[in-house]
C-alpha cells in the first residue's frame, strides 16, 4: 500500500489537510483510531477566527458554516457585578464565528467521502518510520504498513507522532485548575460570549445555536464530575455570572459534560525528516483564548501550501520553513492564551497583593482603548504568517 501523504489522526487538522491536498491533486490517506460517530460527537471548541472561516470557505467547505455559524462582533468581560463589552469588530475590523468543532468535523468527513477520499476509521497507528517513510497501523485485528512520501502527525496531544521526533525540546505550564464544560438544551442567556471573573472562579457563557448553550466553570484540576449534579452546576454558574442589575441565567437539561485539565505546551521543532506535526500534536493552549482549533487550521494551511509547492516544483523551501513559520504564530497564541487565563481565573495560590494586581489589570483592559485593542487583535487572530 502506498500514498503520497499519510495523515495520522482524523480530527480537524488531519481531515482539513487531506481536503486541502485533494484540491491540489495530492493523494492522502487519513488513519483515525476512533470510529466516525466518536470523532463527530466529541464536544470541544466553538469559536473560529475570521482567518479560519476564510480557509474553510475558500476551501469550498463553508456552505453550512455560512448558513448556521453565528457571526460575533464583540464579547463581554464580566467582573465586580458588571459587564464590559470589548467591541472586537470596531477595534479590529474583523469578526469571529461560533460554529462547533463537531460540525466542522462532520462537514469535512462528509466532503472527503463524497470526493472519494480515503479516511480509515478504527485504524490505529502504532509505528512511524520518518526516514523510509512509512506508518504501521492496526485495523480489525490485522497490522498493515502504508508507504508514503510524507507523514503528517495530526494525532492530537496523546498521539504517537510527537514521540517519533528525536532531539525535541518541549516547553510547558500546568495550571492549578481545570474546566468543567456543559452543553445544555436551553436558549443562550446572552448574544455575545461572557468571560466572567469571580472570586469563586472563572465562568464562560458560550453558545452553539439559538437553542443550545455551552457553558464552562473553573474547577479544581482533580475535580470529580460526580460531585457536580445539574443543580450544583446551575447555581454555581448563576453565582459567578451574577450582576448588580439582576441579569438572569436560563437553565435547561444538560446533555453533555466533561472536565478538561488546563495546560500550555509547545514542542520544537514541528518536523523530523519526512514527518511534520500539526495541531494539538505539537502544541496545547488553555482554552480561555479560543486558539487551539484555530492554530490547528493555520498549521495545516501552511503544510498544505508547502506540500503543494513541493509536488508542483520540487522545491522544499516552504517545507523547510514550515516549523519556524508555525512556531511564530504558536508562541503568540501561547502568550495570549496564558495572558487571558491568568487575567480571568481565580488562582487558589494568589495572595491579596496578586488579587489586587489582577483586579487592576481587568479595570485597565476595559477602560483603556489601547489595552482593549490589544486583547481584540489577539482574540480575532493575527494574519497567517508565511
Ligand atoms: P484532535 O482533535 O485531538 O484530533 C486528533 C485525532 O487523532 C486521533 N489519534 C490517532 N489516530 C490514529 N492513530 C493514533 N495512534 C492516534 N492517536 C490519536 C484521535 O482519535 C483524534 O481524532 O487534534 P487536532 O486535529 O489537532 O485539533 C485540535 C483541536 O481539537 C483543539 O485544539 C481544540 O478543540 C481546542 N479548543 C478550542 N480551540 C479553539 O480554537 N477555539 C475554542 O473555542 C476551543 N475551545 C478547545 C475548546 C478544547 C477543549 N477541550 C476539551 C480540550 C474547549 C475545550 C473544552
Ligand atoms: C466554546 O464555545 O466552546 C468556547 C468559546 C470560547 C472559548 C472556549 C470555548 O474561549
Amino acid at each position: 500500500m502506498r500514498t503520497q501523504v499519510a495523515i495520522i489522526g482524523g480530527g480537524p487538522a488531519g481531515l482539513l489537510l487531506s481536503h486541502l491536498l485533494h484540491r491540489q491533486g495530492i493523494e492522502s490517506v487519513v488513519l483515525e483510531s476512533r470510529d466516525r460517530a466518536y470523532v463527530e460527537q466529541r464536544q470541544r471548541a466553538g469559536m473560529l477566527e475570521q482567518g479560519t472561516t476564510d480557509v474553510l470557505r475558500d476551501g469550498g467547505v463553508g456552505e453550512r458554516l455560512d448558513r448556521e455559524g453565528l457571526v460575533h462582533h464583540g464579547l463581554e468581560l464580566r467582573f465586580g457585578g458588571a459587564g464590559h463589552r470589548v467591541a472586537l469588530t470596531e477595534l479590529t475590523g474583523r469578526t469571529v464565528t461560533v460554529y462547533a468543532q463537531t460540525e466542522i468535523v462532520k462537514d469535512l468527513v462528509a466532503r472527503r467521502l463524497e470526493d472519494g477520499g480515503d479516511v480509515r476509521f478504527e485504524a490505529k497507528v502504532v509505528a512511524i518510520d520518518a526516514a523510509a517513510p512509512s506508518v504501521t497501523y492496526e485495523q480489525g485485528g490485522k497490522t498493515y504498513t502504508l508507504e508514503c512520501d510524507y507523514i503528517a502527525g495530526c494525532d492530537g496531544f496523546h498521539g504517537v507522532s510527537r514521540p517519533a521526533v528525536p532531539d525535541m525540546r518541549t516547553f510547558s505550564r500546568e495550571y492549578p485548575f481545570a474546566w468543567l464544560g456543559v452543553l445544555a438544551d436551553v436558549p443562550p442567556s446572552t448574544d455575545e460570549l461572557i468571560y466572567a471573573h469571580h472570586e469563586r472562579g472563572f465562568a464562560l457563557h458560550s453558545l452553539r445555536s439559538p437553542k443550545v448553550s455551552r457553558l464552562y466553570l473553573q474547577v479544581a484540576p482533580d475535580e470529580d464530575l460526580a460531585a457536580w449534579p445539574d443543580e450544583r452546576i446551575w447555581s454555581e454558574l448563576a453565582a459567578r455570572f451574577a450582576t448588580d442589575d439582576g441579569w438572569e441565567l436560563r437553565e435547561g437539561p444538560i446533555t453533555d459534560r466533561s472536565i478538561t485539565p488546563m495546560r500550555s505546551f509547545v514542542a520544537e521543532p514541528m518536523r523530523h525528516d519526512r514527518l511534520f506535526l500539526a495541531g494539538d500534536a505539537a502544541h496545547i493552549v488553555p482554552p480561555t483564548g479560543a486558539k487551539g482549533l484555530n492554530l490547528a487550521v493555520s498549521d495545516v494551511t501552511l503544510l498544505a501550501e508547502a506540500l503543494t509547492e513541493r509536488y508542483a516544483s520540487g522545491s522544499e523551501t516552504l517545507l523547510d520553513g514550515y516549523s519556524a513559520s508555525c512556531l511564530r504564530r504558536v508562541w503568540r497564541a501561547e502568550h495570549f492564551s496564558y495572558w487571558m487565563t491568568t487575567l480571568l481565573h481565580a488562582d487558589p495560590q494568589a495572595d491579596e497583593f496578586a488579587r489586587r494586581l489582577q483586579r487592576s489589570h481587568l479595570d485597565y483592559v476595559v477602560s483603556s482603548p489601547a489595552a482593549a485593542a490589544s486583547l481584540a487583535e489577539n482574540y480575532v487572530g493575527l494574519p497567517l504568517g508565511r
